[in-house]
């Protein structure tokens, strides 16, 4: 459910729409992927758990499929997401073909592959080789352009490809959802949508929203694509577990998205933030930390507001007076909608990176 997979199955998902063959490479079909889609097809990469091994290996299994797929249906291109360690595969399986059956590698840097994995010893030096081996190397934000060049030290051009996002439509309406969910009228439907990951920092969530008064003008909705079980205990302690509304592995989250009010997100750190931008498409805006290429996305006090990381009390405050607003949270949806029409739609980003394989397979 990381948001470099939803990207690699929107984005594979609409170039099949505009008539190219899109085949897909992986250990499990991608969750939204559609099943009866025209020009869509799925390879699964089997790992076998051998007993000699300590560790099951990925990278070799996925490599060779990466090699036999682009021989057998004549691929152009590998766009490998996430360089760890689709990116080390793809120049391998390159390497296992004959010259004229080679195809252009494309890696596309999502975030923690190089903030977290670039400068880890035992991954840095194969990162950048890959980086250095693949035809074009893109970034989700300038954030993370920047971020990769200094930590691995590569001196090769990035170009900054930001996320996008598609959405489907509803299946319930707002009324239906909120009434699932137990929502008031009188209360905002505020909305966190992760994978709960420590760096997601769900700890000072719920601080924040702890801070908000009056207790009873909210309901937080968390969906999470990972256990809330570890902040149970915290919700508690907090007196939150009448405000606190979780729903794990949703797969319509659509849905959800129309109905709630405000985003929040308390990560220390992002390199686009996939979930402020799903909640602008449907007019939701957020209050986020400002790190990374949040910025990018998010505009301060225009489609929501941006507080300092890791401080509850300026986070408590930003989603108090959002709360209290609905005038000034109905004027920031708007333009937080318009932000995503605007720059970050299907409509505009995925020609970018159609322009990029055919400038690829032309030279
Ligand atoms: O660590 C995660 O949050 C998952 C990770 C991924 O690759 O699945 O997310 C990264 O890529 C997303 C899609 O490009 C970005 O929206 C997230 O901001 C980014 N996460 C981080 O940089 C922490």
């Amino acid at each position: 459910m990381g948001g470099s997979g939803v990207l690699a199955s929107a984005l594979g998902e609409s170039l099949a729409r505009r008539g190219h063959e899109v085949h897909f490479i992986s250990y499990e079909r991608p969750f939204r992927l559609p099943t009866d889609a025209p020009r869509l097809h799925f390879h699964p990469v089997v790992i076998n758990d051998y007993d000699l091994f300590k560790h099951p290996d990925y990278t070799l299994p996925l490599s060779v499929k990466m090699a036999e797929v682009s021989r057998d249906h004549g691929l152009d291109a590998l766009h490998v997401h996430y360089a760890v360690p689709h990116a080390t595969a793809a120049i391998l399986a390159r390497a296992m073909l004959p010259p004229d059956q080679q195809p252009r590698v494309v890696t596309t840097l999502h975030g923690t592959d190089t903030t977290l994995l670039g400068r880890d010893a035992g991954y840095g030096p194969a990162i950048r080789h890959a980086l250095r081996c693949s035809d074009a190397v893109t970034a989700v934000s300038s954030f993370l352009k920047d971020e990769s060049q200094r930590l691995l030290n590569f001196d090769g051009s990035i170009e900054v490809i930001h996320n996008f996002f598609e959405p489907r439509s509803a299946r319930r309406s707002r009324e239906e959802v909120r009434r699932e969910l137990g929502v008031k009228d009188s209360e905002a439907l505020i909305l966190h949508s992760s994978n709960l990951r420590q760096l997601k920092r769900i700890d000072l969530l719920l601080e924040t929203v702890a801070r908000v008064r009056p207790a009873e003008s909210f309901k937080l909705l968390i969906l999470a694509g990972g256990s809330f079980a570890p902040f149970a205990d915290q919700a508690r302690g907090l007196g939150l577990q009448d405000r606190v509304i979780v729903r794990e592995n949703v797969n319509a989250i659509e849905d959800y998205l129309q109905a709630a009010d405000l985003g929040l997100i308390t990560s220390d750190t992002e390199s686009f933030c996939l979930s402020i931008l799903e909640a602008m498409c449907f007019a939701c805006p957020s209050v986020a930390t400002r790190v990374g290429g949040i910025p990018e996305v998010l505009e301060d006090k225009v489609t929501g507001l941006l507080a300092p990381a890791g401080d509850a009390d300026a986070l408590g405050r930003a989603v108090e007076s959002l709360v209290r607003d609905p005038a000034r949270r109905a004027a920031f949806g708007q333009a937080a909608q318009a932000r995503a029409r605007a720059r970050f739609s299907a409509e505009v980003i995925v020609p970018k990176y159609e322009a990029l394989y055919r400038r690829l397979c032309r030279s």
